[in-house]
C-alpha cells in the first residue's frame, strides 16, 4: 500500500533509530520542499515525538509517544502473568511466526510478541491481515492452557469477550461479536481473532492467540478494498486511542477470563459471550469450505459451537464458518 508522504517519513524515523533521515533526500524523492518536510517533524513534535536534528545529516527520532513496547505497556499493566514478557518489533512478517518459535522453545504463557507492522499479516484460510504501522495493535499471546484440541476454538471465544471488554472499558463504546472471531463496531470489523495450536493428540501445548485491533487509523489509511468493511477506534471515537494502555486492558481481561475458563468451564464465557453476539436470533448464512447454510442462529452450545436452526427444523452444529447476516 502506498503511504501518504508524512506516514512514510515517521515510519523511515521509526524504523532508523541509529542513521539519520536526510531531509533534503526525502524533500527530493517525493518532489517537496525541505520546508515541507520540516512542517511534518513540527507536526510530529506536536504529537510528542522527540527529534533530533543533526547538522548537515538529517533528523533523528530520539523518542516516541506511542509505542507498544514493554516500557510503555507494563505502565499500565494489572496482570499476575499476562504481560509480564513482551517482545516488540518495529517491523516484522507476522508475530504469529515469532510467537510460535517462541512456544517452541518454551516461552511462558502470558508471553506477548507485539509489532508496530506486519508486512505478512495473516487471517484465517491465509487471507491477508492489514497492519498498518504504528496505527493497530498486532500481537500473539502464548497461552498456556489445559486443555484438549478439541476444547481449544473455545478460546477464540474467550478472547473476543476478554478484547470487547477492554474496548468497553476504555472507549465506553460497545461492540459486537460475531461468531466466531469478529469484533464488529456498526457492523464494520475493528478486530479480528486468529486462533492456532501447537498440540499433541489430546493434551494441547500452546494456544498462539492473533489478536488484530485496528485503534488510531483514519478511513483512508485502510486499503480500497477494506475500506467498506474494516473501521478503527479513532474512527468511531474521533480521537487517538492510547494503544499501549488499550493492550494492556486486553491482557488484563484476558488474563481473568482464561483463568475463569480453567477454573468453572465455558459456561460463565458463554454467558458473558452471549451479551454481546449480534450473530443469536438472526437469520444468517453460514458459508463453510464445502458448503453454504442458511438459517437462523440459535446461540452457542455449551462446547462454544454455533447452533443454526435450517428450514426444516432440523438444527445443525457450526464450528468454523464465516457468517453473513441476513436480517
Ligand atoms: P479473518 O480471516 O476473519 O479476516 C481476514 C479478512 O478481513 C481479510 O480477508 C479482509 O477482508 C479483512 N481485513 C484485512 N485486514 C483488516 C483490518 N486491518 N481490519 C479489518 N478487516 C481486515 C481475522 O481473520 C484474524 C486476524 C488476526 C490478525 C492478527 S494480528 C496479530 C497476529 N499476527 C498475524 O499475522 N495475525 C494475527
Amino acid at each position: 500500500m502506498n503511504l501518504s508522504a508524512k506516514d512514510e517519513l515517521l515510519k523511515r524515523l521509526l524504523l532508523n533509530k541509529e542513521t539519520p533521515i536526510s531531509g533534503q533526500e526525502f524533500a527530493d524523492e517525493y518532489g517537496l520542499s525541505r520546508t515541507a518536510i520540516w512542517k511534518y517533524i513540527k507536526e510530529f513534535e506536536m504529537d510528542g515525538y522527540e527529534i533530533t536534528s543533526i547538522r548537515k545529516k538529517g533528523y533523528l527520532l530520539t523518542s516516541s509517544p506511542d509505542i507498544l513496547n514493554a516500557a510503555n505497556i507494563q505502565k499500565y499493566l494489572m496482570t499476575e502473568s499476562f504481560g509480564k514478557t513482551i517482545k516488540h518489533f518495529d517491523t516484522c512478517l507476522s508475530t504469529q511466526l515469532i510467537a510460535h518459535d517462541e512456544a517452541q522453545n518454551g516461552a511462558d504463557s502470558g508471553t506477548i510478541i507485539i509489532a508496530e507492522e506486519q508486512t505478512a499479516g495473516r487471517g484465517r484460510l491465509t487471507r491477508k491481515w492489514n497492519s498498518q504501522m504504528g496505527k493497530g495493535i498486532w500481537m500473539s499471546i502464548i497461552i498456556r492452557p489445559n486443555l484438549t484440541p478439541q476444547q481449544a476454538p473455545q478460546m477464540t471465544l474467550v478472547a473476543a469477550v476478554a478484547v470487547t471488554r477492554a474496548i468497553q472499558e476504555l472507549t465506553g463504546i460497545e461492540a459486537d461479536i460475531k461468531w466466531p472471531n469478529d469484533i464488529l463496531i456498526k457492523g464494520k470489523k475493528v478486530t479480528g481473532i486468529l486462533t492456532e495450536l501447537q498440540s499433541d493428540p489430546d493434551q494441547v501445548k500452546a494456544v498462539i492467540l492473533g489478536i488484530g485491533m485496528n485503534v488510531n487509523q483514519n478511513g483512508q489509511d485502510f486499503p480500497t478494498e477494506i475500506q467498506g468493511i474494516a473501521t478503527s477506534l479513532k474512527q468511531v471515537t474521533g480521537q487517538t486511542v492510547n494503544r499501549a494502555e488499550l493492550a494492556a486492558r486486553v491482557f488484563k481481561f484476558l488474563e481473568l477470563y482464561t483463568k475463569m475458563y480453567e477454573k468453572h468451564g465455558f459456561a460463565p464465557i458463554k454467558i458473558l459471550w452471549e451479551g454481546f453476539s449480534n450473530t443469536t436470533g438472526k437469520r444468517i448464512e453460514a458459508v463453510m469450505l464445502n458448503e453454504t447454510i442458511v438459517g437462523k442462529a440459535l446461540g452457542i452450545s455449551d462446547e462454544g459451537v454455533l447452533e443454526i436452526e435450517l428450514q426444516d427444523g432440523t438444527v445443525r452444529g457450526i464450528y468454523s464458518a464465516d457468517i453473513n447476516i441476513r436480517n
